[in-house]
């Protein structure tokens, strides 16, 4: 989708991305039909007569136009539209979907994330979604080529116990698992809330991850509580977590711990300029700290599947051929696969 043919072409790695952010209207609008459902926005009070109606909702949602809006109209259309999310075969086709467009776009492996909480909440089965999930995964396996692996992420806006509660309710299907995050409105929501639960998590050989997103209040904490705490000694990984350029000792702890970051730039533009984001990203690489160029919810926002993040990466970042192909061996270096998987894609 880019006509940059070297992007385009190359091996790529996609670290950070929603399944529940790849519903693209047309698929919501698909799946409506198919589930006998009306479509309404809440924040818009207004029901969606038609695909063309739903377009032009999330074409409101696009970086700049969001930047007064915050992150509350990003959410509303975010959790809203996963409403239409019901039976095993819709989770099944969301994925595969998704990852059928990833292989279209070079991606040779993919950690996906998925919300347990934002279904169960609506009267969903665990199970409706796991084994929905898990057949896709299989299936991007054997017919695409693509190797796949899950991020459970909980709802930080929810409490630790509800987190703990879906923890031990996924269990059954830790072999689909590769690791766990935190994902939703991080507002007074620090990471070590959660401690307890990402404790357990590593005890049971699970990864570990949290989103930091840019521009949060108490970002910085937040983003030294993932470094040096979480799980006692510090996460795998950090998602997003663009802040950290700011201040010296954070890049200097990332680094020296070998921790990863999966970057997802062009999200980002409705918090920051455009030269602050790239010059971060930039920063970041510079310094040598492991990064990851993905796409967070690429449906909702325009242009922003990985193959744009790398283009604009590039454009904005002066990110050169050669470091793109770097930023996608690093990528290897800090992702989730068997050391198997990781000596086939280098
Ligand atoms: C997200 Cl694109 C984006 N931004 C903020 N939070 C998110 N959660 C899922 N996708
Ligand atoms: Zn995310």
């Amino acid at each position: 989708s880019t006509n940059d043919h070297f992007i385009n072409r190359i091996p790529k790695l996609e670290l950070h991305v929603h399944l529940e952010g790849t519903l693209t209207p047309e698929l919501r609008w698909q799946l409506a039909q198919r589930n006998d459902m009306s479509l309404h926005s809440l924040r818009l009070n207004k029901t969606f007569h038609t695909l063309e109606e739903l377009k032009e909702a999330y074409n409101l949602l696009q970086p700049r136009s969001i930047k007064g809006v915050g992150l509350s109209a990003f959410f509303e259309a975010y959790y809203g539209g996963m409403e239409v999310l019901q039976t095993e075969r819709d989770f099944h086709d969301l994925a595969i979907a998704y990852f059928g467009r990833a292989k279209e776009m070079g991606v040779v492996y993919c950690e996906a994330m998925f919300d347990v909480q934002a279904h169960t909440r609506r009267g969903v089965e665990i199970g409706t979604l796991m084994t929905g999930l898990g057949s896709a995964k299989k299936e991007a396996e054997v017919e695409l080529g693509l190797k796949v692996n899950y991020i459970m992420c909980f709802l930080r806006d929810l409490s630790p116990e509800d987190a703990m509660k879906h923890y031990e309710l996924a269990l059954p299907y830790q072999d689909m698992i590769v690791g766990i995050g935190l994902d939703s409105n991080e507002y007074n929501r620090p990471p070590l809330l959660f401690g307890e639960v990402y404790r357990r998590a590593k005890k049971d050989g699970f990864k570990l991850t949290c989103h930091c997103d840019v521009m949060q209040k108490d970002t910085y904490e937040h983003i030294r509580q993932v470094a040096c705490e979480l799980g006692g000694t510090g996460a795998d990984r950090i998602d997003h977590g663009l802040d950290a350029a700011e201040i010296p000792e954070l890049v200097e702890k990332i680094k020296t711990k070998g921790i990863g970051m999966t970057l997802c730039p062009w999200a980002y533009v409705r918090h920051h300029k455009e030269e602050n984001v790239f010059g971060y990203v930039r920063r970041l690489f510079d310094a040598g700290v492991l990064i990851n160029v993905s796409s967070d919810s690429p449906a909702y926002v325009e242009s922003n599947w990985i193959v744009d993040n790398l283009r604009l990466s590039k454009m904005m970042g002066g990110f050169t051929d050669e470091e793109i192909v770097k930023l996608q061996m690093d990528s290897v270096d800090m992702c989730w696969a068997s050391e198997d998987a990781k000596g086939q894609m280098r």
